[in-house]
């Protein structure tokens, strides 16, 4: 069978799942959101990695379904940790440039919402400066996205084209730092000054434009440090956790946990 077909029937099998990694503030250890991503787990190629099958879906039409199902249980699991007792402020989902190809998604990011009971401001939409470039109507389509008062983060931030101009009249709330640029940062002499200066740089350019700033990738309470120093005070990385199942977010971060 072609990965597609495969592909295809993985959601209905109960194959596709989601795992959830932790946002937190950098100072406090408060958790801050978490970011949903997609998994698959299947009997006969065992786990396949997104990097693999998102593209598959991109290029098959799939990845409206699929987008819109890894909405839905977002969501879903938001709404079942507030009954937990535990309030994740904002979950992450990330959405591919082509969910932007057949028009406005935003009618069905509101119909999800509501279908969840989901205050559109908890739902954070993560797009790539590709989102934001190569589409036609994609300007208008993030417009129509922040209207239904949903946040927006630019992904991966750094490694795309975006140009400056642009990124002030987008309606995005945060960036995020490739971790490209953090990986890199680190208290030895071997650190690469270039990548220091990139993250210093974007962090104050998130300043200049009001937007928040998220790092990703943070491995190591040098790179911690260094973000909050130079006034990044949010990250995401195996420092904190690696992407985990809902109940391990629970447990860490519930009631009667700190
Ligand atoms: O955990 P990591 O291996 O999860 O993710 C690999 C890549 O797949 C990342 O670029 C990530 O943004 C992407 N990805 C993970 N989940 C999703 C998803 O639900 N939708 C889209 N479009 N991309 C995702
Ligand atoms: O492209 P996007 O930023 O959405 O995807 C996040 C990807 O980064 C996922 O594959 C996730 O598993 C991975 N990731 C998250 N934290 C770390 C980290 O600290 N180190 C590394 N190497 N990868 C990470
Ligand atoms: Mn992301
Ligand atoms: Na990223």
């Amino acid at each position: 069978l072609r990965l597609e077909t495969m592909l295809r029937r993985a959601i209905e099998k109960n194959e596709i799942f989601l795992h959830y990694q932790p946002q937190v503030d950098i100072d406090s250890g408060r958790l801050v959101g978490v970011e949903a991503l997609v998994r698959w787990q299947s009997p006969e190629l065992g786990r396949v990695e997104p990097t693999r099958f998102i593209p598959v879906a991109e290029d098959t039409g799939f990845i409206g379904q699929l987008g819109q199902w890894v909405l839905a249980e977002a969501c879903r699991q938001m709404v079942c940790w507030d009954t937990d007792g535990l309030r994740v402020p904002k979950m992450a989902v990330n959405l591919s440039v082509r969910q932007f190809d057949r028009g406005s998604i935003a009618p069905t990011v509101a119909a999800v919402l509501h279908g969840a009971g989901l205050a559109p401001a908890r739902l954070q939409l993560e797009v790539t400066e590709s989102v934001i470039m190569n589409t036609g109507d994609a300007l208008e389509y993030i417009n129509d996205l922040r209207a239904i008062g949903v946040g927006l983060a630019i992904d991966d931030f750094g490694t795309g084209y975006s140009s400056l101009a642009y990124l002030k009249q987008l309606p995005v709330q945060t960036l995020k730092i490739d971790r490209s640029f953090i990986k890199d940062i680190s208290a030895d002499a071997g650190a690469d000054a270039n990548a220091e200066a990139i993250a210093v740089a974007i962090i104050q350019l998130g300043k200049s434009l009001n937007l928040s700033v998220i790092a990703e990738g943070v491995e190591s309470e040098e790179q911690a440090a260094f973000l909050l120093r130079h006034g990044c005070s949010h990250a995401q990385g195996y420092l904190y956790s690696r992407p985990v199942l809902p109940a391990e977010i629970l447990a860490r971060w519930g009631q009667g946990q700190d």
